[in-house]
């Protein structure tokens, strides 16, 4: 006979890797750009019984949570010795978060965390909370992690316990185990979040995507997606910000928007992945957006579809913070296959697979932003138009028979 103790422990392991092994099915009738998946891929219920319990039965004889994760979201992505590796933000239930590394044998299930989360050394300056890691294969030859380190305004004045102020953290490693904490990056803004760092030199500098923005939550002045050199990345600064996507009036990228993760080359352009938020009467409401930029010159958009590429639907519209899809982290397999991994209302992490092929027939043929209803109007009368004289051809004609 087992003491409850011992059922207990049985039934945490036992629903743990039930959880871990369950198979993630495609969803049928997807909108042939990407195709979602029935279950999430990573959630506080995906932490392992270990980080969360005392095990032994003498210091925990209830076998009770001693250590509370709220959720798991916004991970950066890249593929590792044949893994597919998340570094997630794991945020316990103190709202402190931190990062780990969850990794998977195809991409879509069976993600696991490491024992262990990531160790991150400090910069010696203060910093409360650190969160939304973009992991980059730089052709430096380090794997970089930029991601958002935030403290309390010092400026704040008294009894003003939520005035932050968020700037890029700079750490790198060879390995994904062993970290190397840079200075944080300079810029003008007096906020930096979303700060991306581009795979690749240009003019031989370090080349980052920033999101200027003038207090914690509104981006003020700030412009939208910005760009800018720095001669080093030991102590990396970008003095010129040039705004490469604006934000736009009336548009899913009104009220702010900031790149996810670092864009793909591809023969066609930079393919990058951001996100736009604005505002409703029922609070921000955060969708994904594709566009493309040149070759030749990263700050040249040469496409980018209307509207929204991603949004949070279903079971993904409630959550800690609703209403929010959120991507920091993609991986460009060998094949072609795009996994993007993206978070649902700041709660849980999921996966839609596409290709390079089809991401690029989306951004380069679907129609731009008109701005007006009566553009948009014109627009789809065109598509009708079209499709209806190919009707009259005869659905056989239509289906290439
Ligand atoms: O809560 C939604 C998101 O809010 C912030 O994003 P942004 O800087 O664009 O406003 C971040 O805190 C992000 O982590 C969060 O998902």
């Amino acid at each position: 006979m087992k003491n409850s103790f011992g059922k207990r422990l049985d039934m945490l392991q036992t629903q743990y890797e039930e959880l871990i092994s369950r198979p993630n099915k495609m969803k049928e009738n997807g909108n042939g750009i990407y195709d979602r998946y029935h279950n999430p891929i990573l959630s506080a219920a995906h932490i392992p019984p270990f980080w969360k319990y005392d095990l032994n039965r003498e210091s925990n004889p209830f076998l009770m949570e001693r250590f509370g994760i709220n959720a798991v979201f916004n991970a950066g992505a890249m593929k590792w010795e044949d893994k597919y590796i998340l570094v997630a933000r794991v945020e316990g239930s103190d709202r402190k978060s931190f990062f780990a590394i969850a990794e998977s044998p195809n991409g879509i299930d069976q993600f696991r965390f490491w024992d262990y989360p990531i160790t991150m050394p400090g910069t010696g300056e203060p910093e409360t909370n650190l969160y939304d890691m973009r992991l980059v294969r730089h052709e430096d030859g380090w794997i970089y992690g930029l991601f958002c380190t935030e403290r309390k305004d010092p400026q704040a004045p008294p009894g003003d316990h939520s005035s932050a102020i968020a700037q890029c953290g700079i750490a790198r490693t060879r390995d994904l185990r062993h970290w190397e904490r840079l200075p944080n990056l300079k810029t003008r803004s007096p906020q930096q979040r979303n700060v991306v760092l581009h795979p690749e030199f240009v003019a031989g500098k370090y080349a980052f995507y920033t999101r200027p923005q003038d207090s914690f939550i509104e981006a003020g002045s700030g412009g939208g997606i910005g760009f800018g050199l720095s001669d080093t990345i030991t102590e990396a600064a970008v003095m010129e910000e040039t705004v490469i996507d604006s934000r736009v009036y009336h548009t899913v990228y009104e009220l702010k928007n900031g790149l996810g993760p670092a864009p793909i080359r591809t023969p066609k352009g930079w393919l990058h992945l951001a996100h736009g938020v604005r505002n409703t009467a029922s609070g921000l409401r955060y969708v994904c957006y594709l566009f493309l930029t040149s070759l030749d010159d990263l700050t040249r958009v040469t496409a980018k579809p209307a509207g929204y590429f991603l949004a949070p639907e279903a079971e993904e519209l409630v959550g800690d913070v609703s209403n929010v899809l959120f991507s920091n982290g993609w991986i460009a397999d060998e094949d072609g296959t795009v996994f993007i991994y993206y978070a649902s209302s700041d709660s849980r992490m999921h996966v839609a697979t596409s290709s390079i092929d089809r991401l690029l027939d989306y951004v380069l043929h679907t129609r731009e932003d008109g701005y007006t209803s009566a553009a948009s109007v014109q627009r789809l009368n065109e598509l009708i138009g079209l499709n209806r004289s190919l009707e009259r051809q005869g659905m056989d004609a239509l289906r290439g028979i």
